[in-house]
């Protein structure tokens, strides 16, 4: 019954033909599911099938068989079942189980790629290509993939099989090869779930360490590599969904000499989850540093800090969760020490950096009392207040001050205003809040003075990206707001670079190509970023209004934005949008005043006011910077309150910044995935992989790289590189004639290439075997050169 038509790569692309086993088992209608191919297993009948089960997982079935639009499958023990052939999905044969990568699959359809993932998971194999893009399943237990030994095996190339290592190890080469900069984005994908945990940090520490390994030697890459433990304990947290959860995005750019030595690095830190600092849900914990202060002081530390237990504190007591299972904070306080000590934070400023850690945990057990009968409260002079006062280094008196009073300019003139105990409590958490995120900012500017060891910039680098990924929770605020609105940005760099500057290129360079369709989000981004009426500006604009509310903001943002395809207003404070990974809905409360970040003067002179640095230091980056908001009357300097930046505007710039470093790079692509929601080894939940795997394209990524020409090298650039290679005589030629002459040479398949008007377009794969040998042919001429010296000699 098969019609065998051979279909010829050209041909075959990107629009779906007629399947070879249609004869027998009509495929589903939907065109994502399906994948036309020219193997021989594909002309031959379909036997196996996958199969939808009720529940909505995936189970191999095989046709026994088809009667008009109806098929009898048998299932695995020996269930039988009919059903709608059309819903069948052609599952690859055996001999295609577990390839590493997903581009192999005769059959590219989402249970098959499902399947594989799943068959590799279960052995270990938690790393496949899809493509260009390294997926990578979270394994929630210590797999034996890691260390020297494999790191030296995919620095020789001698194991091949997907892995972190092997895109950082390309990553090094291309940029030496190119003199291109690099950089790896490692991004989880969506699920309503939250991505969270799905292996981001993990997976930038592992590329890190092969970089380390194999651009290390000056000493500074051991430095590097501690900037993880440091960071993680000031800026990771225990939430819900991962014990480790990072609470701030990271992007490292670590610098490579002209000779590929690691010379420094710099990291750049974003949005960094202040309010965790005082308050955090139930289950949860604050950052690691508090916990591991507490458990790993020595006395003559905890006596000098007054410090108690973790217990004693309300903002870590309030979530009812001290310890996380399987970890010594008090270690890990003495490891975060001595990385400290690596990366040159002198044993002073370490104590200062405690003293201020102290302080905040101090500043949450300050207390209020009612002082008239309008309710205005003053603090408690109590150990709580009198401490705080000792350890920044400020008259018991000031501090009382600014947490019960606030100095308000009307006009001219200023007015002083009591505090009600919600206001008081406000200030009192606005002040621990911004020593805690001032102290954070201080900590990476150490970092980065230490890791820049005066070297000018000459090289290249790698840039390494961890960042959060899209959240949606029931309840979606201000960070989500900020967080998946990077994570659009993001996504239309991955798209861009992935699906259409690749297929423009094509079309420019006049080579034959069917194009691809994917999903663009520029829509979603422009709701966010168009002046005036975008997201953005109108939130910024209601921001600075006196009367605005976040009320008022809603109504705003629905008046103006109600005809935008990707935005819906909701009932009261919230609006949804419809975001590239699926839709979100926000809630207004507290926008306005997260988006403001309001740290009051007098908080600022108080801190300013003090006699230890660090909070002398902090007040001081507060002002200069102008960057937050002041309410209040001018500071001395004046200026304070003329350039406002908000909290999204300022993460807009950072944003534009770091797509503009990315823009100069190579980009590389991890996508992580989480395969269940218990941080449990060992099981796979279909469904939540799906989700994840439908979310960042994936399929649709390989189809385009199957199907696609992913190496381009200009004429140019290849004649030189290859040129050499020719046994004929080029001297004369231009580069596209050696380039066909060389092509020719090493016998490269015609439809494994295109000839654009500038540059050659190779199928994945193919550049390798010039590659391979290039560098033995090279290797030769070395030897021959050194034995030849050595005979001179
Ligand atoms: V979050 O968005 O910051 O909350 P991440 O960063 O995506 O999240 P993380 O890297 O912290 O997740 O991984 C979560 C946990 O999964 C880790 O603490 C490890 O216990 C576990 N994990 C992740 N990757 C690996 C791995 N390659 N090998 C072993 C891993 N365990
Ligand atoms: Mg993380």
């Amino acid at each position: 019954p098969y019609s065998g038509h051979g279909v010829s790569l050209e041909e075959q692309s990107l629009t779906d033909d007629v399947d070879p086993g249609a004869a027998t088992m009509p495929l589903p209608q939907n065109d994502e599911r399906r994948w036309s191919d020219t193997s021989a297993y594909a002309r031959k009948k379909v036997l196996q099938s996958w199969v939808q089960l009720p529940n909505g997982n995936w189970e191999l079935g095989k046709i026994l068989s088809t009667s008009g639009d109806e098929s009898v499958v048998s299932l695995p023990e020996g269930k039988v079942m009919k059903v709608i052939s059309e819903t069948l999905v052609p599952a690859n044969p055996d001999i295609l189980d577990g390839v590493d990568d997903l581009m192999q699959l005769s059959y590219l359809n989402e249970p098959s790629v499902l399947y594989n993932l799943n068959y590799r998971y279960n052995q270990d194999m938690i790393y496949t290509k899809a493509g260009p893009v390294l997926v990578a399943v979270n394994p929630f237990k210590e797999v034996p993939l890691y260390g020297n030994r494999y790191i030296e095996a995919y620095r020789k190339k001698s194991n091949e099989s997907p892995h972190v290592y092997a895109i950082a190890d390309t990553a090094i080469r291309e940029m030496i090869r190119d003199e291109v900069n690099q950089s790896i984005i490692i991004r989880f994908s969506l699920s309503y779930s939250g991505e969270s945990g799905a292996g981001k940090t993990e997976t930038a520490k592992i590329a890190m360490q092969y970089l380390a390994a194999l651009g290390g030697g000056s000493g500074i890459e051991y430095e590097i590599l501690k900037t993880n433990p440091i960071l993680e304990a000031f800026g990771n947290a225990k939430t819900l969904r991962n014990d480790n959860s990072s609470r701030f995005g990271k992007l490292i750019e670590i610098h490579f000499s002209e000779s590929g030595k690691i010379s420094g690095a710099q990291v750049q830190t974003f949005l960094l989850e202040k309010s965790r600092v005082v308050q955090c849900a139930e289950g949860e914990r604050s950052y690691h540093i508090f916990y591991q202060l507490c458990a790993g002081a020595s006395p003559a530390l905890r006596e000098k800090l007054n410090l108690t237990s973790a217990h004693e504190y309300k903002y870590l007591g309030q979530s009812n969760c001290y310890s996380i299972n399987g970890v010594d904070d008090a270690e890990r306080f003495h490891s975060v020490k001595e990385a400290l000590d690596i990366v040159h934070v002198s044993k002073e400023d370490q104590e200062s950096v405690f003293a201020m850690l102290a302080a905040v945990l101090w500043l949450g057990n300050v207390s209020f009392t009612v002082i008239d009968n309008e309710n205005h409260v003053e603090p408690v002079a109590d150990e709580s207040l009198s401490t705080v006062a000792k350890l920044i280094g400020c008259n018991i008196n000031d501090l009382k001050l600014s947490l019960s009073k606030r100095n308000m300019r009307v006009g001219k003139d200023t007015i002083v205003q009591k505090l009600t105990l919600p206001q008081a409590i406000d200030a009192r958490d606005a002040l621990a809040k911004s020593v805690y995120s001032c102290l954070f900012d201080w900590l990476v500017e150490q970092i980065n003075k230490s890791l820049a060891v005066g070297k000018r910039r000459t090289g290249r680098s790698i840039s390494i990206l961890d960042i959060y990924g899209f959240e949606s929770f029931e309840k979606n605020s201000f960070e989500q707001f900020c967080i998946n609105y990077a994570n659009e940005r993001l996504q239309q760099h991955f798209n861009r670079h992935l699906f259409k500057l690749e297929q423009e290129e094509y079309i420019q360079d006049g080579i034959d190509w069917t194009r691809v369709d994917f999903e663009d989000n520029q829509d979603c981004l422009s709701l966010f970023e168009k002046k005036p009426l975008g997201l953005l500006s109108l939130l910024d604009e209601e921001s600075t209004f006196p009367n605005g509310t976040d009320l008022t903001l809603a109504n705003k943002l629905k008046q103006h934005l109600h005809s935008n395809s990707c935005f819906r207003g909701d009932r009261e404070k919230l609006f949804t949008v419809v975001h590239y990974a699926g839709e979100v809905t926000y809630d207004t409360t507290g926008f306005l005043e997260k988006n403001r970040d309001l740290l009051h003067l007098d908080s600022i002179q108080l801190l300013s006011s003090c006699s230890c640095h660090l909070p002398q230091a902090f007040a001081s980056s507060m002002l200069i910077q102008s960057e937050k908001p002041v309410v209040g009357p001018l500071y001395k300097a004046g200026g304070a309150d003329s350039q406002r930046l908000s909290v999204a505007t300022k993460f807009k710039g950072q944003l534009f910044q770091l797509m503009q470093r990315l823009g100069n790079t190579t980009p590389h692509f991890i996508r992580c995935i989480k395969p269940n929601n218990v941080q449990s080894p060992g099981l796979y939940e279909q469904g939540l992989v799906l989700q994840q795997l439908r979310c960042c394209g994936v399929l649709e990524v390989v189809r385009i790289s199957r199907s696609g020409f992913p190496t381009r090298v200009s004429h140019q650039k290849f004649a030189r590189r290859y040129g050499f290679l020719l046994v004929e005589n080029i001297a004369d030629k231009d580069p596209l004639s050696v380039s066909v002459a060389i092509l020719h040479q090493f016998n490269i398949l015609p439809e494994m290439y295109q000839v654009g008007y500038t540059k050659l377009f190779f199928r994945t794969g193919q550049i390798g075997v010039l590659e391979d040998t290039r560098n033995r042919t090279l290797h030769g001429i070395l030897r021959v050169q050194s034995s030849f010296r050595g005979y001179q000699a």
